[in-house]
Parts: C-alpha cells; sequence; structure tokens
C-alpha cells in the first residue's frame, strides 16, 4: 500500500500492543494535495537514485505485479502513480527485458477506465494458461469505499513480442465478494495452480474481523470461479493479509517448480505480507490436496514472528517460475524509509529489489535466497582480498572499486566460539530488531560485532554497518545479524514525515540459524547509493536496508570491514565489484 511510512509502523506496533491486536483500519488513503503538489515535479533529484536496481525515471511506485516469463522475454508490471511521488492514481506500469538486467518500459498496461476497476487497478499476478496464453488476474476498486473485485485481462495481440497492450474484457468483474467477505479486504489474486483434478485455484488475501484470511476460488475453465467454504489458510490476529504468494519447492534439487507442481517431494511455501506491521512471513508446509488447505509444518511459527524472506525494507513480495532456467523467482519491493515531503522534492519514491532466486534449504526449515545470476555481469572492477585479521578495534578499507555502486561477498572466519556473549535471558529469540538496537556495531563484544561498514564517509561520521555477533544460549549458539540504519547520515531530518517524526532509520536484525561447526560465516550486500541489500550465510537470512547518506556519496563513499570483538576473526575470502549500470534501466522501448 502505498502512502504508509515506516514510522506509522511504529505507530501501527504500538497501537497494535497497547490495544491487543485491535485491528487499525487499511491506509490506502489517497491525499490529494501531496498528488496534486507533486503533479508539478519536474526537477527529478538524482541523489539516492539507485544505478541497478529496478526504478522508473521518476514517480511513486509500490508492489511488483504480475512477474512472468513468456516468449523469451520477462515481464514485470508494478503500482505505479504516473502523476507523483506518493501512492495514488494507481496503474500496472510494465517493462519488459531479455535478463531481468536491462528493462525496456513500455505504457502502462492496466490503468482505470470501466466501471469495474474506475477507482483503481491494485495488485495482481500472471497465469500461462495451457496453449500458451497469458491472463493477468487483478483487484479493480470500483467505488470510493474501496470496494475490492476481481478482474482478469488478456493481452490484445499474442504475436506482439512484448504484450505491450491489454484488454480488460466487458465480462468483469470476474470474482465479487459475497456476503461474508470483508468487501474492502479483499484483494491481490495470486497465480492460478492446477490440481491433479484438472480444475484451477487461486487464492486472494483480506480478512475476517482481526482473522489474516487467504480465500481459495476453485474454477474449471479460468473464468467462472467459485469460492470454497474454507480458506487455503488463515490466522488469528494478523489482521489483513496483503499479496499472498503460494508455491511449491522441491526437497530434493535445488531448482524452482511450476506453481501447480505436486508430489512427493514437494513441499509448499506459504507467505503473507501484513497490513498492519508492513513486514511479511512465511510458513513451509503441506498442501493437503484432500481438504484443499495449506498445512504448516509442526514447531513452525505462523504469524507475527514468524520467519521472513527479508527482515528489512521489504514488502508485497511476488514470485514466479521462470521455466527458461527452471528457478523460481522472487520479487520484493523497497519503499522509502525518508518522509513523504522529501519523496515529493525528489519527485520519486520506491524500488524494486534485485530478483532472487529461491530454493529450500536443505534443513527443510526455511528457504535459501540469492540474486538472480545475471547480476554478475554488471560486475566490473574487482579487489581480492584473503587470510586477513582483523584483531579487536581494527578495520580494512575495501579499495579500488565504487563503494557506494558495489556487490560484495566475504566469509569470515575464526578460531573459536569461547568468547561468545552470553544470550540475555530477557531477550526474545524472535525479536531480533531489538537485539540490533541495543547492541550497535559500536558496542563491542566477545565473538563479534564483525562485519562490513557500507556507504561510509572517510572517517565514519556516516555509515550502515552490516554484522554477525554470535551469542551462546543454553545449549548451541545463535548467530545474530543486523543492517543498522540508525548512523546512516549526518543530516538530522528535520523534515516532517506524515505523522511528525523524523527520518526512520532502523536497526533491522535476524537471526541466521547456521550451523557454525566449520567456524565460519558469509556475507553478500549489495550496496546502491541508497540501498544495502545483505545475504548471510549463502541466503539463509537477508536485510535490506534504505539509507540516505549526504557524505559517502558516489566517490566519496568508502567500503570497510571491521570486527569490534574481543574475539580475532579472519577474512578468509573476500571478493569486491564495483557495478556498472545496465545500458537500458527503463528506457521506453523503440521499434
Ligand atoms: N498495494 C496494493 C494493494 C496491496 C497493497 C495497492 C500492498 O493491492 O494490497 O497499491 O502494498
Amino acid at each position: 500500500m502505498g502512502i504508509f511510512k515506516f514510522n506509522t509502523l511504529v505507530c501501527a506496533l504500538s497501537l497494535l500492543s497497547l490495544f491487543n491486536l485491535n485491528f487499525v483500519e487499511s491506509s490506502h488513503h489517497v491525499f490529494l494535495h501531496l498528488q496534486s503538489k507533486s503533479k508539478h515535479v519536474v526537477d527529478v533529484k538524482q541523489q539516492g537514485r539507485t544505478a541497478y536496481h529496478f526504478q522508473p525515471p521518476k514517480h511513486w511506485i509500490n508492489d511488483p505485479n504480475g512477474p512472468m516469463y513468456f516468449n523469451g522475454i520477462y515481464h514485470l508490471f508494478y503500482q505505479y502513480n504516473p502523476k507523483g511521488a506518493v501512492w495514488g492514481n494507481i496503474v500496472w506500469a510494465h517493462s519488459v527485458s531479455k535478463d531481468l538486467i536491462n528493462w525496456h518500459a513500455l505504457e502502462p498496461a492496466i490503468f482505470p477506465s470501466k466501471p469495474f476497476d474506475q477507482f483503481g487497478c491494485w495488485s495482481g499476478s500472471a497465469t500461462v494458461l495451457p496453449g500458451n496464453k497469458p491472463v493477468i488476474l487483478y483487484t479493480g476498486i470500483v467505488d470510493s469505499n474501496d470496494t475490492q473485485v476481481q478482474n482478469f485481462a488478456v493481452p490484445a495481440n499474442l504475436s506482439d513480442p512484448f504484450l505491450r497492450h491489454w484488454i480488460k474484457p466487458d465480462s468483469n468483474p470476474l470474482i465479487v465478494a459475497d456476503d461474508f467477505v470483508n468487501k474492502t479486504a479483499f484483494r491481490d489474486p495470486t497465480t492460478a495452480w492446477m490440481t491433479p483434478d484438472g480444475h484451477w485455484r487461486i487464492t486472494i488475501g483480506g480478512r475476517r474481523k482481526h482473522r489474516g484470511m487467504s480465500f481459495l476460488y476453485r474454477s474449471r475453465d479460468f473464468f467462472r470461479w467459485t469460492k470454497a467454504k474454507h480458506p487455503l489458510h488463515s490466522m488469528a490476529a494478523t489482521g489483513n493479509w496483503e499479496c499472498p504468494d503460494f508455491f511449491p519447492v522441491s526437497t530434493d534439487a535445488a531448482v524452482g517448480l511450476d506453481t501447480s507442481a505436486i508430489g512427493p517431494k514437494v513441499k509448499h511455501v506459504f507467505k503473507v505480507s501484513l497490513d498492519l506491521t508492513r513486514y511479511e512471513y512465511y510458513t513451509i508446509g503441506t498442501y493437503d490436496l484432500e481438504s484443499d488447505r495449506y498445512v504448516p509444518d509442526k514447531d513452525t511459527i505462523d504469524g507475527w514472528k514468524g520467519l521472513r524472506f527479508d527482515y528489512g525494507n521489504f514488502y508485497a513480495s511476488k514470485s514466479f517460475f521462470d521455466p527458461s532456467k527452471n528457478r523460481r523467482i522472487l520479487w520484493g519491493w523497497a519503499n522509502e524509509s525518508d518522509s513523504t515531503d522529501k519523496d515529493v522534492e525528489k519527485g520519486w519514491a520506491g524500488i524494486q529489489l534485485i530478483p532472487r532466486t529461491i530454493v529450500l534449504d536443505p534443513s527443510g526449515k526455511q528457504l535459501l535466497q540469492w540474486p538472480i545470476e545475471e547480476l554478475e555481469s554488471l560486475r566490473a572492477e574487482n579487489m581480492e582480498l584473503g587470510n586477513f585479521e582483523l584483531e579487536q578495534g581494527e578495520k580494512v578499507e575495501i579499495e579500488q572499486i565504487t563503494a557506494a555502486q558495489a556487490d560484495v561477498e566475504v566469509t569470515f572466519s575464526f578460531d573459536s566460539l569461547d568468547k561468545a556473549e552470553p544470550f540475555n535471558e530477557t531477550w526474545d529469540r524472535h525479536d531480533a530488531e531489538k537485539i540490533c538496537r541495543e547492541k550497535k556495531s559500536t558496542v563491542g563484544g566477545g565473538l563479534g560485532p564483525f562485519g562490513l561498514a557500507t556507504l561510509a564517509s572517510k572517517k565514519l561520521e556516516e555509515f550502515t554497518p552490516v554484522f554477525f555477533r554470535i551469542f551462546k544460549d543454553k545449549d548451541k549458539h545463535l548467530v545474530l545479524m543486523c543492517s543498522d540504519a540508525s548512523m546512516s547520515s549526518i543530516e538530522e531530518d528535520k523534515t516532517k514525515m506524515v505523522n511528525g517524526k523524523d527520518a526512520y532509520r532502523p536497526s533491522f536484525g535476524g537471526f541466521v540459524y547456521v550451523d557454525l561447526t566449520d567456524m565460519k560465516i558469509s556475507l553478500r550486500s549489495l550496496i546502491d547509493n541508497s540501498v544495502v541489500e545483505s545475504f548471510a550465510a549463502g541466503g539463509k537470512t537477508v536485510i535490506t536496508s534504505r539509507v540516505y547518506p549526504t557524505m559517502a556519496l558516489y566517490g566519496d563513499a568508502h567500503l570497510y570491514a571491521f570486527n569490534n570483538g574481543t574475539e580475532t576473526v579472519q577474512i578468509e575470502s573476500l571478493s569486491a565489484w564495483s557495478m556498472d549500470k545496465p545500458n537500458h534501466m527503463n528506457q521506453e522501448l523503440k521499434d
């Protein structure tokens, strides 16, 4: 959802604890004055714009929509405000690519024009039907009360390789909420999957009172849908569910599966974006065909404290199967974390993060995510470092690369776990963020904190550290990963945010469930001017931060590896690359 900013999140969270999860109404309000104000933006500010992340030249973007691979072309649609840098006037913008790196912008594919979507074209997904026919399902807003229905659109001309034009047949809407469904919390249809009986299924997000719901619909022909008596999945006290995603993963190979795959070596993943917290969580489980329900595995956390694709700024994600490389790819949106006024001033807001392949971790207990291999084609100047010792308080600069626009892979190793600090019993084992707030990178420790200081000014007046700290728990060790934006900018942001608070600079955190027997842990960070996406232990834990340095810009940005723990750590190996800009980033496509 558009206008929700992270300081509002803090507010929503305190409301949650105060009122014991009382539901706060959806915040899809349209700020008319902001929209008209931003209409006059002609001057797009370049500072903070990313070089190799997906961004249109200006204006607001949010959720990735309908990603698909069709006849050799990747399509990415996304929620876009063609009139300004705040959420509103939402259309489906459309870009195409042959490699997921170089993108060409086309005209918006779907925009409000019919009674069934005249107040908005919200999120949805694509399905390629048998006979190689793509169909988009999306949520249409039919009135000013935000009443939501599900519509379909088909390509106007299947022989156009870019599928530029889409038709919204007058037989829409395809699905209307029945009397048991809250019409203003009924959105974001998934890619359809076919069950062995040859019938289609989709799931749609919503809520019943405070219970998050993923409604299940069935169809024989894809065009007449019936609601199942029960949802595919639901969970008490989680509020409105947005952008559900439901897909199979292979238990015996590191490959992706078609959305309809089912069988003995297949598990299922269910992800939901929580409107109330603006975070997502997922579980791994079984799709029980008999009951037509998703059942999360025992001992998994199905709720606020569950596993996340990303423990930072990442929302409304959507995956798709890429048959050309047998992989499942995940797209997620990162909102800005500066103020709405700043966004209007910049003339742009929102990026799509680097697409990630997702597979099941060999433990079967979580997913592994990794930036798509195509990203490596942008790697340029390189610096390597190996067997380099970092004693307590030491740091080393990673030179000869463009630190503001880089890809870094590092493996840290250590000789012993003996100096790991005891895990404080009062800490919540599921609230890593709170520990990261308390134990910043400058707070000395035993084994850690060690990691990378990204987007750093020469003397570290501002920097965004991404680091590990290893704790000794009762019978095991716990690895904490933090990505801390709290010192990312010396500028005190006096611009008032929506609710009058200063810039949001969180210390994001997540635990890394990694085996430390070999005494090492790896980290990869994708640094791109105002975003740092970090992958720990081969993609077990991922954290994205949005930051706005004022000194560590372009050539003045530096990158360091550091250790502030008493245990010496080795940089066993480090490879860092400057990252080129793609040749085409959303340039308009010329025939
Ligand atoms: N954004 C869309 C909705 C979705 C929300 C509207 C998630 O369809 O629920 O822009 O960010």
